[in-house]
């Protein structure tokens, strides 16, 4: 298939390099950083430039600015369930329709009782955001501070609360084929099997790329990278921080 004429003035038009967000181009929920912005400028000349994060649009907008569907060629908000290609909305799925508000009921009554009965040193708010695509499950809640994030954290690292939940998830909705992903600091995300990041990967099928790069941090089995990262038609790059992202940029497309 010939490359896409949209990205022809690039050097290599039929390769695209898609990055995870947080730990990747940011600092975990944090912001983008000059160089950072600076070195996708520069590689976008090159090559055809896309992100594939986790969370919802209006959080990757807060990390990488008010201008990301325009600074990059394709934003895959959601593993790509809310995707935009050279700023325009492409079609795609949701959750709701897929399980049904019946199902739906039952999940979510049963998260809310199971959080209920969690004994944690702090509880705040919005333990569950309905998105597009998925559902995000939090049990100290969406909304605690920086400090909060970081010190439910290590309290979950220490007890392994989310995996239990996860664990509990599963055995009480073996009947739904959905996946759980514990991508973050504080919560995980429910999608239907399937809807990992790779479900960006149907975005491009048609498009004609020939090399698809894939940088993540969670690259690791039960990282919410791990599918993408090790899909055949995706040559996968794993980092620990901005930084690393940065160097292995450097070395790719010097
Ligand atoms: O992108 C990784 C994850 O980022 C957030 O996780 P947390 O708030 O737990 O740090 C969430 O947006 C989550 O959906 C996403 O997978």
């Amino acid at each position: 298939m010939a490359p896409i004429t949209e990205f022809s003035k690039r050097t290599q038009p039929d390769t695209i390099v898609l990055f995870d967000v947080d730990g990747t181009l940011t600092p975990a929920r944090g912001s983008v950083s000059q160089e950072m912005l600076d070195t996708l400028a520069e590689l976008r000349k090159k090559v055809v430039i896309g992100f594939v994060g986790g969370s919802d649009l209006s959080k990757q907008v807060e990390q990488l600015g008010a201008n990301v569907t325009q600074d990059f060629d394709y934003c895959f908000a959601e593993n790509g369930l809310t995707a935009y290609r050279l700023g325009e909305q492409m079609a795609s799925q949701s959750f709701i329709e897929w399980i049904g508000d019946e199902e739906y009921n039952k999940l979510v009554n049963f998260i809310l009782r199971y959080i209920a009965d969690m004994d944690l040193p702090k509880k705040r708010g919005t333990f569950i955001e309905f998105r597009n695509g998925m559902i995000n499950v939090s049990p100290i809640g969406r909304n605690c501070s920086r400090e909060e994030r970081n010190e439910f954290e290590k309290y979950d690292l220490e007890r392994g609360l989310r995996r239990k939940f996860v664990e509990d998830l599963k055995a009480a909705f073996s009947h739904l084929d959905l996946t759980y992903s514990i991508g973050g600091q504080i919560s995980f995300d429910v999608f239907p099997t399937g809807w990992d990041k790779t479900y960006c990967l149907r975005h491009l099928e048609k498009e004609g790329f020939k090399t698809i790069h894939f940088f993540g941090d969670k690259t690791f089995k039960g990282g919410n990278d791990y599918e993408i990262y090790n899909h055949p038609d995706v040559t996968g790059h794993a980092v620990t921080r901005p930084e690393d992202t940065i160097a292995i940029l450097k070395e790719l497309f010097p």
